[in-house]
């Protein structure tokens, strides 16, 4: 990529020289009416600043996506062109240096020795105003770079690419799954917004485990131990799923409440267990989970809600798993907050590994701005998604995700209707 900047007298003429020096592809990437002195300003006369770009990358080395013959699925081998990385390390270079240039400003606003602001001479703040062109430049540049990554690949899917990452799906991820339809369509086939949606949204789709809970009345009980951060909707998610087991589902339920460190949690569970005639039971210690499992040797289903765990205290999460691992559960299902991002979810479902849990669930979707995290954290972990809930209603606000309705929602950013 090669940038420049061009001065005239109008910005007609500094756009023309812009196109006559880096060709017509060239691309303004800001300009401006400048006052200052110089060759253009003489007479008092304005003159007219414009930066331009031109990615002068030869166009057979652009395309970083190879086409394949066979069907879907992930090429997740896929080979980088040179061109990619070469845009790859422009881009971490440009983000360098306008890292750079923000520390180097914040250097020059420090109090001198004296404790005062040192008075700023008319070239620092001229340069200063040079710097911020600078980083502004460099910015629409990184944007500029961010979407363009994709430039040989027809309007309809760059413009989906655009549509996953605005919706907080990874880039990379994005990419994958652009570059996987991309793979499978004709040129007729892509040009085709109804079709092409299609199979993108088949290919999210594909990318979404999903796991059900098993409804039918079994021999043996069946065990669901809920897990997660403090506050994340953990015994309210327990509340709809007893209620749905025992009203809609017509099985035997009972519940556990392993939560004796926080005041109120126990009166929480019981007042719903009282609402729902549901028995319920309390374990203070491990060693008693037994006995309470045992009390409800008969049922269909047990519930077992346990205490919010930061995911940083260690020793905190080796307490929650003694009393997890004592109930023995069937489904250990970790409750994630919609909202919370995607690298602490990632710490979150890192540190509570140590309770086993084998299922994921997302909470209060009603409150996340986008779906593209929970995408993204699905993606690398390929731990089943059970359940999501909508809401705070006991127990209309929850449901089981099809992979087809979330792929939706994550495209379109609005949550599907139930
Ligand atoms: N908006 C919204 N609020 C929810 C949802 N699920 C639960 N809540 C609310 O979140 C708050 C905390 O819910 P709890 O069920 O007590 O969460 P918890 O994980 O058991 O909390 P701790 O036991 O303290 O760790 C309550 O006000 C719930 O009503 C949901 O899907 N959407
Ligand atoms: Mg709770």
């Amino acid at each position: 990529m090669r940038i420049k900047k061009f001065v005239a007298h109008s910005l007609k003429e500094a756009t023309d020289q812009m196109k006559a020096e880096l060709g017509p592809e060239a691309i303004v990437i800001s300009s401006r009416k400048t006052t200052r002195g110089g060759p253009f300003n003489f007479l008092g006369r304005d003159a007219y600043e414009v930066t331009g770009a031109i990615d002068d990358t030869p166009p057979a080395a652009q395309n970083t996506y190879r086409r394949r013959s066979g069907g879907g699925g992930f090429d997740r081998h896929l080979e980088q062109s040179r061109a990619s990385i070469d845009e790859e390390s422009a881009l971490a270079g440009l983000r360098r240096i306008a890292e750079h240039f923000g520390e180097r400003q914040s250097d020059d606003a420090r109090p001198g020795p004296t404790g005062r602001r040192r008075p700023e001479p008319a070239e620092i703040v001229e340069l200063r105003t040079d710097m911020e062109d600078v980083k502004g430049t460099l910015k629409a540049i990184v944007e500029h770079l961010k979407y363009s990554r994709m430039p040989a690949l027809p309007d309809t899917l760059q413009k989906a690419y655009g549509r996953l990452v605005q919706h907080d799906v990874d880039e990379r991820l994005a990419a994958d799954i652009i570059q996987s339809v991309y793979a499978r369509l004709s040129q007729d086939q892509m040009t085709n917004k109804t079709y092409l949606e299609k199979q993108l949204l088949a290919a999210i789709a594909g990318i979404i485990p999903t796991a059900d809970t098993e409804k039918s009345r079994r021999k043996k009980t069946r065990v669901i131990a809920l897990v997660g951060p403090t506050g994340v909707g953990k015994t309210t998610t327990i509340a709809k799923l007893a209620a749905i087991n025992k009203l809609l589902s017509g099985l035997e339920v009972g519940l556990i409440s392993a939560d004796t460190y926080r005041i109120g949690a126990i009166e929480q569970l019981r007042t719903f267990a009282g609402i729902a005639d549901i028995p319920m039971d309390v374990v203070y210690k491990p060693v008693e989970m037994g006995a309470a499992l045992k009390k409800f040797r008969t049922k269909d289903v047990v519930f077992v809600d346990t205490v919010g765990r930061s995911q940083r205290s260690k020793k905190e999460l080796y307490d929650l798993a003694k009393f997890v691992f004592a109930a023995d559960p069937d489904e250990t299902h970790l409750v994630l907050n919609a909202s919370t991002n995607v690298k602490t979810c990632e710490e979150i479902i890192d540190q509570f590994k140590v309770v086993k849990p084998n299922r994921l669930i997302f909470s209060k979707l009603d409150e996340a701005a986008t779906y593209g995290p929970m995408l993204s954290i699905i993606h690398r972990h390929h731990l089943p998604l059970s359940y999501v809930t909508t809401g705070q209603a006991v127990p209309d606000d929850i449901r089981r995700v099809e992979a087809s309705q979330l792929a939706a929602m994550v495209y379109s950013g609005e949550m599907a209707h139930a």
